[in-house]
């Protein structure tokens, strides 16, 4: 299939600046179509936590399920992720030679969701360090600040710090990690501190943030659209493993060393997915 577009040099000047960027209509919509019944199949599996339970919403409304590594078990999975245009996308945004797979995930906000994500930086959970980290966000259906589009802090990649990871849907830092306490994001865009950045989504659009960049998402308030979304996050040529202390460890990352590039790395937990082939 031909390449539905390249990166502008405006986009990779507004992920630089602001972090975060969104590349408009850079996915063709049937492919992402093609990922509704993989993520109905996801939803369905051991894979899936219900994240509404673990922010004390489980009774209210609908729920908000993610997980991750789908790849492993479905191939369409593997395929969105390791072939076509969003590795290549991520590869011309980030300007590095090679490109591999940290995960994926599946983020589903049914309607009526009070579940709200709360401000994170994806760098506290990722046992890597570098410049070349980028986590996609590929909707599946149109979101609106209503049904849960992510907002962004505006520049906060470059804030300089690595905050503790906090499980998405509640404030607490998880035990044990290192690093600062995430910011009230919020109080700063009041006091003047802080901007936004939120975007309205098609499917086809894909909102690329740099894994420091803080973000936040409300609930889905719709009474009937659902917030479906597959989530594929990449790493690059300077990227380094890093176990970051109390942070979740998949099975393969117990014995990672510190300081390694992921061409050292097993392609059956991590494929390079850039250059293709
Ligand atoms: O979809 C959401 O609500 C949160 C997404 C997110 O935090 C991520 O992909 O890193």
């Amino acid at each position: 299939m031909p390449e539905i577009r390249h990166v502008t040099d405006a986009e990779r000047a507004a992920f630089a600046t602001d972090g975060v960027v969104c590349l408009r209509g850079a996915l063709d919509p049937a492919t992402v179509a093609g990922m509704a019944e993989p993520v109905e199949v996801a939803l369905r599996s051991r894979a899936m936590a219900d994240l509404s339970a673990l922010g004390g919403d489980a009774t209210a409304g609908g729920r908000f399920a993610g997980g991750v590594d789908h790849w492993k078990e479905l191939p369409e999975f593997a395929t969105f992720a390791c072939e076509g245009d969003l590795p290549r996308l991520v590869a011309e945004l980030l300007d590095s030679p090679d490109l591999w797979l940290y995960e994926d995930s599946v983020l589903v906000k049914e309607p009526n969701t009070p579940a709200r994500t709360v401000w994170h930086q994806d760098l506290g959970y990722f046992h890597v360090a570098g410049e070349h980290l980028a986590t996609t966000w590929c909707p599946l259906d149109p979101a609106t600040p209503e049904s849960g589009a992510v907002r962004y802090a505006r520049g906060s990649h470059r804030w300089d710090a690595t905050y503790r990871p906090n499980l998405f849907v509640t404030e607490d830092p998880i035990p044990d990690t290192v690093g600062e306490v995430v910011p009230d994001v919020d109080a700063l865009v009041a006091a003047g501190e802080a901007e936004i950045v939120t975007f309205s989504t098609a499917p086809g659009d894909v909102v690329v943030h740099h894994a420091r960049t803080l973000h936040a998402a409300g609930g889905n308030t719709s009474a009937t659209a659902r917030r479906r979304v597959v989530s594929v996050r990449y790493v690059g040529a300077d990227a380094r493993t890093l176990i970051r202390p109390g942070a979740p460890r998949k099975p393969h990352q117990q014995t990672w060393p510190d300081g390694a590039p992921f061409t050292d790395l097993d392609p059956a937990d991590h494929p390079r997915v850039w250059p293709a082939g």
